[in-house]
């Protein structure tokens, strides 16, 4: 039995939204580490919602999101920062862990690594982003082999230690996941509205097939989405809004299929697998995450990065994919319990090593 303290992204409370996938990661591994009779603390931003998990909750100001920085962008911290805090907090417990398990896509907890006498293990949860932080983990990554977990080889590839990083894929509770056999005409867009997820693209593609485009997600980028809405005033696509896992399952069953379009390398894409596990084949860009998890015309079409045409080519031929192979692939690779196997086989491997 581990005694494992996880340090959660400080972005936004759990279950705000604000922190993407790794909000989703995080709940469902602490869930499974507990099922699998370890002891598991979660350190949070304030207002952070739980459940069936110990939370710490700690206050101070949310760290700005990172993806938007240019790559000579300096580290930033906030004053009273949550961060900050969150890793005071670990300091002064840290003692009572067997291993430190860091969600937060930041500077900070590398750079603190050094200091800690519990080892720290970092779930990485994007491409590299700026050179500042790729340095801090850089030499985190020399100093402690085997520490760095990453979700996709493509994601760990974007960084400079991708040789000595640990992948672990990703998982989902699939049992809040309900297989749909006859859908509507109608296909999905799911993910933070941001412009590094291109929605943009999809909403082209739907207009080009004429099937209308239901959207789901939180809108992270105000002035994104408003450009959005100015260039495609008519109603080809409806905004759906952002929902928790039950309700969005229920409704992204029930569309023909998930159209994917990052711009940038996404680390994973738990939505591919949100969609996989409910039938609904993936139509994604053969970009990051994605390409690693859709299987190319057997659980739906890896296209073209950046081609429109590609996703109208992918949705022409969507009738011919078996939406039973797609939740097949969603139980053998994506479960819990696959997860929870990777990641106790590594967090053992880290506890041994220490
Ligand atoms: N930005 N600064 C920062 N820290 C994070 O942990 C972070 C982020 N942006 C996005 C994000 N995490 C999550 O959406 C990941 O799932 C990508």
């Amino acid at each position: 039995m581990l005694k494992l303290l996880f340090l959660s992204t400080p972005v936004g409370p759990l279950g705000s939204g604000m922190g993407g996938g790794v909000e989703l990661t995080l709940l469902n591994l602490a869930q499974e580490m507990g099922r699998r009779g370890h002891r598991v603390k979660v350190v949070a931003p304030e207002n952070s919602v739980v459940s069936e998990v110990s939370c710490q909750e700690i206050s101070g100001t949310w760290q700005d999101t990172i993806q938007n920085n240019h790559r000579d962008a300096p580290i930033v911290l906030p004053k009273n920062s949550v961060l900050g805090n969150m890793w005071d907090y670990a300091g002064r417990v840290e003692k009572d862990y067997d291993l430190i398990i860091n969600f937060a896509f930041d500077w900070l907890p590398f750079y603190l690594t050094p200091f800690f006498t519990t080892p720290i293990a970092h779930l990485i949860s994007m491409g590299s982003t700026t050179d500042a932080f790729d340095e801090v983990m850089n030499r985190v990554a020399k100093q402690y082999p085997n520490t760095m977990g990453v979700h996709t080889h493509a994601q760990g590839q974007t960084f400079p230690f991708n040789d000595i990083c640990r992948v672990l894929g990703n998982g989902l509770n699939l049992s809040l996941y309900n297989y749909c056999d006859s859908p509507d005409n109608c296909l999905a867009w799911v993910g933070r509205i941001a412009p590094e997820k291109a929605l943009e693209d999809a909403i082209e593609a739907s207009k080009i097939v004429n099937i209308p485009l239901k959207i789901f997600g939180k809108v992270t980028d105000e002035k994104y989405w408003q450009t959005i809405r100015q260039n495609y005033p008519d109603g080809s696509y409806q905004y759906e809004g952002f929902f928790n896992t039950i309700e969005l399952q229920e409704k992204l069953g029930r569309c023909k299929a998930l159209l994917m379009t990052p711009r940038w390398i996404e680390a994973f894409g738990n939505v591919a697998v949100e969609a996989l596990a409910c039938g609904v084949p993936v139509i994604a860009y053969s970009r990051g995450g994605p390409a690693e998890i859709v299987q190319h015309e057997k659980t739906g079409f890896l296209v073209e990065p950046d081609s429109i045409s590609g996703l109208v080519d992918g949705i022409n031929r969507v009738d011919t994919i078996d939406r039973k192979q797609c939740r097949q692939q969603a139980e053998k690779e994506y479960s819990l319990q696959a997860l929870g196997e990777r990641f106790e086989g590594w967090f053992y491997e880290l506890v041994k090593q220490e």
